[in-house]
């Protein structure tokens, strides 16, 4: 039984193609920079969003259709879902696909029942993967949707929300363990406050602490050697997530004695909603150290909330692969699209067009950063924007060969600074859009 039987497997047939079914700039095995598209991507499909995002918000009622999904919460239904999310990412072509717990089973009246029908559709999964070639990006477990974790799971204000969710990412370990998972994530989903009169902070990033360290240790306990991931996200749920942005992320995982075991996922839509652009946020994660995989996505100019609307903007494309170009790539990370269609686009077919769409966008960013690199007029713009550190008192700085003392004394030779020139922003902003 096909799930979309009126769609191919999507083909790239080059940017002369009127096919919307197809790609027109990802072409999985040409290579760029040395590396074929798809290992620079290693795209991944967010098993939440595509297939059990319902369309729902809070002004309106579920809106997509699912032909295969019946009213109740089942396993049987959970299994029947697994073959056409394997159809679906077969079909694109994509080689990775991510997972919380709860997405892929449902929970059962107990902790041991919810884990008898995880085990029954990831028996599933195994199969699915090995049928079809496609790999376990990073699993995770959803710490936020039940009203056991109403205060939040690691930081809550009681003790046995904190031991269930241990009991929880236990399994997910496991879990990711046994489907070869590349990676595993932490996103802080209600780790954060509404306010700080009822709050013990420090309590409770203490609380978070030990529990990220119960999940380093659980793993080389059971030989899972994925790499962790924390997800910055500075509000919603709550009002001030913990894992605010990259910096504050990298802060908590330095000051606790996490920072050789977890690196980074970063989310454009996070980014934005932190006040960062998505460059930013690469560009400081990747320069500590931290880059690891990203959520592809994109707010809404407009709208003030986490959208997670697929990614379609080829300067936003661009920046991304700059700057993961110049850090040396992702992996073990890949590009996961954490986005969802829109309520109205609710015909299975959009799921295609939306991949499809987020992929080409990927695809074009990738052969403009590549090509504005190899031309190389950009950087050697920044590189004379530096120069003066290249010789002279800003090489000996460097060095570490100067004082307050020393430099006052060139300073008062040299009685006034040497002229600054240009920052050139549109000459460069020009450059930029010839290559589009
Ligand atoms: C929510 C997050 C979530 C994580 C996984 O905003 O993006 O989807 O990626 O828990
Ligand atoms: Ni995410
Ligand atoms: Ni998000």
């Amino acid at each position: 039984m096909s799930a979309f039987p009126e769609i191919d497997r999507i083909a790239y047939e080059g940017p002369q193609s009127r096919n919307p079914l197809a790609f027109r700039y990802y072409n999985p095995d040409e290579v760029v920079e040395g590396k074929p598209m798809k290992d620079h991507f290693r795209f991944s499909v967010a098993y939440w969003h595509t297939f059990r995002g319902t369309g729902a918000d809070p002004f309106g009622s579920p809106t997509m259709l699912r032909p295969w999904e019946d009213k109740v919460d089942s396993v049987e239904n959970a299994i029947r879902r697994v073959r056409v999310a394997f159809e679906f990412m077969e079909k694109l072509g994509v080689g990775f696909y991510c997972f919380h717990d709860r997405d892929v089973a449902p929970e059962g009246a107990s902790l041991a029942e919810t884990n008898r029908n995880l085990d029954a559709v990831v028996r599933v999964l195994k199969e699915e993967q090995a049928r079809t070639g496609i790999c376990l990006l990073w699993g995770t477990a959803n710490l936020f949707s039940h009203p056991r974790y109403m205060h939040g799971a690691a930081t809550s204000c009681n003790a046995d929300a904190f031991a269930y969710a241990a009991a929880q990412v236990k399994k997910a370990l496991e879990i990711t363990h046994e489907l070869g998972g590349a990676n595993y994530v932490f996103w802080g989903g209600r780790e954060g406050y509404q306010n700080l009169y009822n709050t013990d902070m420090k309590r409770e990033l203490d609380h978070l602490a030990r529990f990220m360290h119960m999940a380093v240790e659980y793993a080389r306990e059971i030989g899972f050697t994925g790499q962790f991931l924390f997800e910055p996200k500075p509000k919603e749920p709550t009002k001030h997530q913990y894992d605010f942005d990259a910096a504050a992320c990298i802060n908590f995982l330095r000051s606790y004695g996490l920072a050789q075991h977890v690196k980074l996922n970063i989310e454009t839509n996070h980014a934005t909603l932190a006040g960062h652009t998505m460059q930013h946020e690469l560009e400081y994660a990747a320069m500590q150290g931290f880059l690891g995989s990203i959520d592809a996505n994109t707010g809404d100019l407009l709208l003030g909330w986490d959208t997670d609307q697929f990614p379609t903007d080829i300067y936003l494309t661009t920046q991304c692969m700059l700057t993961i170009l110049k850090w040396g790539g992702l992996a073990p990370g890949g590009v996961n699209f954490d986005a969802k269609v829109r309520r109205e686009s609710f015909e299975p077919i959009d799921l295609f067009y939306a991949h499809i769409g987020g992929m080409d966008a990927f695809a074009r960013g990738l052969k403009i950063a590549a090509a504005i690199r190899a031309d190389g007029r950009l950087e050697s713009l920044l590189r004379e924007r530096y120069a003066s550190w290249d010789s002279g008192v800003g090489a000996e700085i460097e060095a570490g060969q100067h004082n307050f003392r020393t430099l006052e004394a060139y300073m008062l030779g040299k009685g006034e600074i040497t002229p600054n020139r240009s920052g050139r922003q549109e000459l460069i902003e020009n450059l930029i859009n010839s290559y589009l």
